[in-house]
């Protein structure tokens, strides 16, 4: 049975473990609604299948389908992949998923149910209704049998935060200090939130990220910790390059940022496309009031940094961008342990996201 916790993580000697720490399984949820995904969703299902089959390779994935496409999901996803229904607004489970956060002592994983209201509410977010996504935490806690902590009334997504392990915390203000989310917080009081639900000492906090329209800047398509001590950052020299500001800014806060622990940041370079990503097919996906118009050229965010760690293994996005293979080189330089492999994935940027964003992963 799993229960509500009316307690804190903190109190309770949990804490968030960094994604490079052994996992359990990933989560995923099937891309459906045909108001964000192009052609009724169907080249973003198989992009999915192949997202869902490159980290099966390395542990095991549940995949959580509505009940309208339980057949179809069930039908193109490999039989040692996990199919279980459930209900969702859309198919972002990074950021209306549950946080899960450990107990070394006991080995006890609790999640950490926070509020979602889709990237903003009803000042700037991204669809109305989010009802169903706001329940996908508690549902995956009650599969797995994990109790929770709920946290009403402070919004988070997990893609706007990245963390060490060790009490460090990596996010933008951009994004949580955005008035969509928490306007009522103080930077001091969202800051002391994360330090007891995550069981932090430090926060570094980058200005901005690279996507305001969508997500208001989540870390994840910006930097992250790919072990303690080091980070991996976005990355150009091109003064052109729409994200140069951002990234020459990113860079300089971590380079000049210690950790919880004192240590001074070893940060490694990642590249950005060389080319934007602009989104194809605009007039097939379904045109409904309360989501933003789309069109054919737009720039879809498509950030390599938006790589998903697994056991033994790094998922990469590869977009069909000339710096597509030096990405793939970068990442796998920085994880010599692990086995990097690239999945093209231009077609999840074309919904907004990629590979960090629609994966959760649940530690061990
Ligand atoms: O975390 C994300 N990148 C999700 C973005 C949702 C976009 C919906 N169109």
């Amino acid at each position: 049975m799993a229960k509500r916790i009316d307690s804190t993580p903190k109190k309770d000697g949990f804490r968030m473990p960094g994604e490079f720490e052994p996992q359990e399984k990933i989560w995923m949820i099937w891309p459906e609604r045909p108001d964000n995904w192009r052609d009724g969703a169907k080249p973003a299902q198989r992009v999915y299948t192949e997202v869902a089959k490159a980290i099966r390779e390395f542990e095991p994935i549940t995949v959580c389908v509505s009940p309208a496409q339980y057949q179809n999901a069930r039908n193109m996803l490999p039989a040692n992949i996990r199919v279980v229904e459930m209900t969702s607004n859309d198919s972002w489970i990074r950021d209306c998923g549950p946080t899960f956060v450990k107990n070394d002592k006991t080995g006890e994983v609790r999640g950490i149910d926070w509020d979602f209201n889709s990237w903003g509410g009803l000042y700037d977010g991204l669809y109305f209704p989010w009802d169903q996504d706001d329940l996908v935490a508690q549902k995956v806690c009650e599969i797995e049998e994990k109790d929770s902590y709920r946290t009403p009334g402070f919004v988070l997504e997990g893609g706007s935060i990245h963390v060490d392990g060790e009490g460090t915390l990596l996010t933008t203000e951009m994004c949580l200090l955005s008035p969509g989310r928490n306007p009522d917080m103080t930077k001091e009081e969202i800051s002391d939130k994360l330090c007891e639900y995550l069981n932090l000492e430090k926060i570094i906090w980058i200005k901005d990220g690279i996507d305001p329209a969508e997500t208001n800047g989540h870390i994840d398509d910006v930097a992250c910790f790919i072990r303690p001590g080091e980070v991996a950052c976005i990355w150009t020299e091109d003064k052109n390059h729409p994200f140069y500001e951002q990234a020459q800014a990113a860079y300089k806060t971590l380079t000049e940022a210690t950790d919880a622990k004192g240590r001074k940041l070893k940060v490694w370079k990642l590249c950005l496309t060389k080319e934007p990503c602009y989104l194809k097919g605009a007039a097939t996906i379904d045109s409904v009031e309360g989501t933003l118009p789309r069109e054919d050229g737009e720039v879809s965010i498509a950030s390599y940094m938006n790589f998903l760690i697994v056991n033994g293994g790094v998922i990469v996005p590869q977009y069909g961008d000339e710096n597509d293979e030096l990405a793939l080189k970068q990442v796998q330089e920085m994880f010599p342990e692990r086995k990097a492999v690239g999945v093209r994935t231009e077609e999840v940027a074309y919904g907004g996201g990629n590979i960090h964003c629609i994966t959760q992963q649940q530690p061990k």
